[in-house]
C-alpha cells in the first residue's frame, strides 16, 4: 500500500485502533498516500510524531440524546462530537443528522475537516458532530425538541473560542436556529457559537449559498487554468439537491451551463433543456418535497427512481453533492465513456478510491472535496469574523471574499502538486497544502499538543 515505512507503521496502527470504521480508514489512507513524496523530503515530521498525532482525534465525545415524540413516546438517539485538531484554531465543522451516522462517519468527516479548514487560510481547527436521528417525516416540534436535547449535552463542550459547529446533511438554518436558541438559554450568552445562523441573529449573507457557489468557483479555476475553458455551454449533472447541490445548480446555470440532471433519495431527473432552479428551490427547500415531485411539474423531464442512474447520463461536468461513496468505479467508467471533462466533489468523499483512480488514469481533471467544497466552511469563518466585529458585510462583499478564497485554494493546491512532481494532481496538492500549515503549527506548539 505504501512504499514508505513510516506511513506503513502509522496506517497499521490506525487500522488496529479503529476496527470496523471503513470510512475513517478510507479517508486516512488517501491522505497518507498523498503525503508520501513530501514526507520523504521532510524528516522533521516523523521525528516529532506528527502523523501519529494527526490521525488520533484530540477528543471524541459520545452522548445519549433522549427526546419525546409527538405521540408522547420517549425516543433515544446517539450524539457525537469529534474535536479532531485544534492546532490552527478552535474546532470547526458541521453537524450531521442522518440514520447512517456512526463513529466512523463522524471521524472521517472530522479528519478531512482539519485539512479543508487549513486550506481556507482562516484560523479554524477541525471538528464534526452529528446523530443517527433521522429527520425524515418528523414534525417541526419533534425536530425542535430533538435539537434542544442534543444541544443540552453539546453545550458543555463547545463555545465561540473552543468549538463552533454548523450544518451538514439534515441540518440547515431551522436546526441551527433551534440549537442556537437552546445554547443561549443554557448559557445566558449571545455569542457566535454556531455558524449558518439566520440573518436576524448573527448569520452571514452568502453562507446558505456558499458551498455550492464555492464549488462552482473552484471548478471555474480548474476549467480556466487547466483546460483553457469555462462553464459556458457545458452540460452538468448534480447529485443531491440539498443545501450544496441546489446552489451548485444555481451558480452553474448563472455561469452559462445547462444543468441536465439532478437527484435525491427519491431518484434522478433528466431534463435536456435544463432544470428550473427557482422551481427546484420551491419544491425542495420551501415545501421539503422530493425531485420526484419536481419532475411531475415538468413536462419535458424524465424521472428514474434509481438515483445512481444519474451517472449514466451524458455530461461535460459532474458535481456529486449528496454523500460519501455515492459514485463508484463503475459510475466513473460510465461518465468517462460518455465524455466527461471535469469532476468536482461537492459532498465529502463522494467518489470511492476506485472512481478517483479511474478519473485520474483517464486524465480527467478532478477537484477533491477538501478543496472544492471548502467554500461553506470558509464563509462560516467569515460569519465568525463578522460576529466578533459586531458587523454584517453585504452579499457582494462576502461573495467577493469567497471567490478570492476559492481561487487561493486552487493556486495553493496546484502549486503543491507541482512541488510534489505531479502537476495537476489536486488530490495530492490539496492534501499536502492543507497538511503543511497544521503540521507546522503542531511542531511549533510542542508535543503535549
Ligand atoms: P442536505 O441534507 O441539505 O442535502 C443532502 C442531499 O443529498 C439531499 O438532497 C438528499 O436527498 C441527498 N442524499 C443524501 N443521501 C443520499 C444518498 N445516499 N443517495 C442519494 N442522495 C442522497 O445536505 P448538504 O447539502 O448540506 O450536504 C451534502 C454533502 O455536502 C454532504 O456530503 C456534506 O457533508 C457536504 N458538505 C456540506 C456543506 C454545507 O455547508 N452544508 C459544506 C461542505 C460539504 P433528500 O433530499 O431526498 O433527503
Ligand atoms: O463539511 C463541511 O465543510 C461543512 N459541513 C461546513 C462546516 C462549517 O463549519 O461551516
Amino acid at each position: 500500500m505504501f512504499k514508505n515505512e513510516y506511513l506503513t507503521r502509522v496506517y497499521t496502527q490506525v487500522e488496529k485502533r479503529n476496527p470496523g470504521e471503513p470510512e475513517f480508514l478510507q479517508a486516512v489512507q488517501e491522505v497518507l498516500e498523498s503525503l508520501e513524496t513530501y514526507l520523504e523530503k521532510h524528516p522533521e515530521y516523523e521525528a516529532n510524531g506528527i502523523l501519529e498525532r494527526l490521525v488520533e482525534p484530540e477528543r471524541m465525545i459520545q452522548f445519549r440524546v433522549s427526546w419525546v415524540d409527538d405521540a408522547g413516546k420517549v425516543q433515544v438517539n446517539r450524539g457525537y462530537r469529534v474535536q479532531f485538531n485544534s492546532a490552527i484554531g478552535p474546532y470547526k465543522g458541521g453537524i450531521r443528522f442522518h440514520s447512517s451516522v456512526n463513529a466512523s462517519i463522524i471521524k472521517f468527516l472530522g479528519f478531512e475537516q482539519t485539512f479543508k479548514n487549513s486550506l481556507t487560510g482562516l484560523p479554524m481547527g477541525g471538528g464534526k458532530g452529528g446523530s443517527d436521528f433521522d429527520p425524515m417525516g418528523k414534525s417541526d416540534g419533534e425536530i425542535m425538541r430533538f435539537c434542544q436535547s442534543f444541544m443540552t449535552e453539546l453545550s458543555k463542550h463547545i463555545g465561540q473560542f473552543t468549538d463552533v459547529p454548523a450544518g451538514d446533511i439534515g441540518v440547515g438554518a431551522r436546526e441551527v436556529g433551534y440549537m442556537f436558541g437552546q445554547y443561549k438559554r443554557l448559557r445566558n450568552e449571545f455569542t457566535g457559537v454556531l455558524t449558518g445562523k439566520g440573518l436576524s441573529y448573527g448569520g452571514s449573507l452568502v453562507r446558505t449559498e456558499a458551498t455550492g457557489y464555492g464549488l462552482c468557483y473552484f471548478a471555474q479555476e480548474i476549467l480556466k487554468n487547466m483546460c483553457s475553458d469555462s462553464f459556458e455551454g457545458k452540460k452538468v449533472l448534480v447529485s443531491g439537491t440539498g443545501n450544496v447541490g441546489t446552489f451548485a445548480c444555481e451558480k452553474a446555470t448563472q455561469l452559462g451551463a445547462t444543468v441536465v440532471g439532478i437527484s435525491d433519495i427519491s431518484g434522478c431527473v433528466y431534463e435536456p433543456e435544463g432544470i428550473d432552479v427557482e422551481l427546484l428551490k420551491q419544491v425542495k427547500m420551501k415545501e421539503r418535497k422530493l425531485v420526484k415531485d419536481y419532475a411531475a411539474l415538468r413536462p419535458n423531464a424524465t424521472f428514474d427512481p434509481d438515483c445512481r442512474n444519474l451517472w449514466k447520463m451524458p455530461c461535460d461536468i459532474a458535481l456529486p453533492c449528496a454523500t460519501q461513496n455515492e459514485l463508484d468505479g463503475e459510475d466513473a467508467k460510465a461518465l468517462i465513456a460518455n465524455g466527461i471533462k471535469l469532476l468536482c466533489e461537492g459532498a465529502n468523499m463522494p467518489c470511492t478510491p476506485q472512481a478517483v483512480q479511474a478519473f485520474q488514469s483517464a486524465g480527467i481533471p478532478f477537484g477533491p472535496a477538501k478543496a472544492a467544497n471548502a467554500g461553506g466552511v470558509a464563509t462560516s469563518g467569515l460569519e465568525m469574523s463578522q460576529n466578533s466585529l459586531r458587523l454584517s458585510w453585504s452579499f457582494a462583499e462576502v461573495d467577493e471574499k469567497l471567490k478570492g478564497i476559492m481561487k487561493g485554494i486552487f493556486e495553493n493546491a496546484y502549486k503543491a502538486s507541482e512541488d510534489c512532481g505531479v502537476p495537476g494532481n489536486l488530490v495530492v496538492g490539496a492534501n499536502v497544502a492543507g497538511f503543511v500549515k497544521v503540521a507546522d503549527a503542531m511542531l511549533a506548539q510542542g508535543v503535549a499538543y
